[in-house]
């Protein structure tokens, strides 16, 4: 039993380094879209060392803090700048919502493949040439709750079959493992497996910077290898870009030499630790905001001044607090761009599809999603989700 359309995509890809065609990864910025791009890089690269054939090959990633989550106008208008040839161009972590750039990347002569493992919306899917999700409707495959990195790693099984050697197949696992550690995907089934494997022996990575990490880190000051991961995993979670739309999360887990790999992971400790300090402030900023609002069914809340870098870490505390639904945004100019954390048993997809003509995008996992919305239907959106909720809660 494979994942519908892995074989296809995988024989897309043989074809195009067999042909030297160019190869363009776009992958989310999060840690979970960067390993899966890491994963997918180093799978294809290893097929064609083994091919002894030359590879072109980028990544892309989009600058969520400026430009908003997925293939985005900014950035697929930049690729198709970039590329006038076309290429063949896979998108890892998001894709599956992005109809009308995917629409036009094609036009532009790209041939586009969707590697995603969100949830597809009821408009159906978007026009690529191959989509791997097993979350598409007629995708047999029984379990559904990979990280995308996991895909990433079901793609390098299917590209190297019996070629994938051990040491290579745990190098790719540890970042598999982070990584659906970090999007907090379900430990069922083969994410248990992944987790075990990749985390095994993680403190020997053969990947220089989780050497590193190992390396400052003295474990004894951890309750378990699992909290320490969990600090790692904190530490990668920063945003940041270069200027050529390339995630220093991409550049960092491919970094080859041990000694900068060491000094990169002192600097994303120091910038963890000043990170954690502004979202507790945070936090008791927004915790005080809402003491007087406790009695209502959500919490929904926004500012200017809220980095909405900030914000998933922050929700999901306040969800965890105070056992609500979180619905926390930045406030632009026009539009407000947020984020959702809710307690296990609601749906955070399903609850912003129940009034999606009121939003500009919206997309993620039933405990974790994002929004953007125009300010003038802020109050309206706000009421929609209440309402929604009060009908979950049988009011
Ligand atoms: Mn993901």
């Amino acid at each position: 039993m494979k994942l519908k359309n892995i074989d296809i995509l995988s024989e897309r890809i043989k074809e195009a380094v067999l042909n030297n065609e160019q190869i363009i990864l776009f992958g989310d910025s999060d840690m979970d879209g960067v390993s899966a791009t890491v994963v997918a890089k180093e799978a294809i690269s290893n097929f064609a060392f083994l091919s002894k054939k030359e590879l072109k090959i980028s990544a892309y990633f989009p600058d969520r803090k400026n430009e908003g989550y997925g293939l985005n106008d900014v950035v697929s208008a930049y690729i198709i700048e970039k590329y006038p040839q076309g290429g063949l161009l896979i998108t890892l972590d998001c894709g599956i919502t992005n109809f009308t750039q995917i629409k036009r990347v094609r036009a532009a002569g790209f041939y586009v493949m969707v590697l995603d493992h969100h949830q597809p919306v009821k408009e159906g899917l978007p026009e690529a040439d191959i989509i791997v999700d097993p979350k598409q409707e007629d995708d047999d495959y029984p379990f559904k709750d990979f990280s995308n990195a996991g895909l990433s790693f079901k793609l390098a099984e299917e590209l190297l079959q019996e070629k994938i050697s051990p040491l290579f197949k745990e190098n790719l696992l540890e970042l598999v493992a982070l990584a659906t550690i970090a999007d907090m995907m379900p430990e069922r089934d083969e994410n248990i497996d992944y987790i075990y494997q990749g985390l095994k022996n993680i403190e020997n990575s053969q990947r220089p910077i989780l050497k590193a990490f190992f390396t400052i880190y003295n474990p004894n000051e951890f309750n378990s290898k699992r909290d320490l991961v969990h600090r790692i995993n904190s530490c990668f979670n920063f945003g940041a870009m270069d200027d050529n739309h390339v995630c220093l999360l991409y550049h960092i887990l491919s970094e080859t030499d041990f000694e900068l790999a060491k000094e990169e992971a002192k600097e994303l400790i120091e910038e963890n630790q000043r990170r954690v300090l502004e979202i507790n402030v945070l936090t008791d900023e927004i915790k005080l905001l809402i003491e007087t609002k406790l009695g209502n069914s959500i919490i929904f809340e926004g500012s200017p001044n809220w980095g909405i870098e900030y914000l998933g870490a922050i929700a999901s505390r306040l969800s965890v607090y105070y056992d609500k639904p979180v619905f926390i945004y930045q406030k632009y100019d026009d539009f407000s761009r947020g984020t959702v954390r809710l307690p296990k048993k609601y749906d955070a997809v399903k609850a912003m599809e129940s009034c999606s003509n009121l939003l500009i995008t919206f997309g993620g996992h039933p405990p974790a999603a994002g929004f953007t919305v125009a300010n003038n239907n802020l109050e309206r959106f706000r009421l929609a989700l209440i309402s929604y909720f009060n009908k979950e809660n049988g009011k």
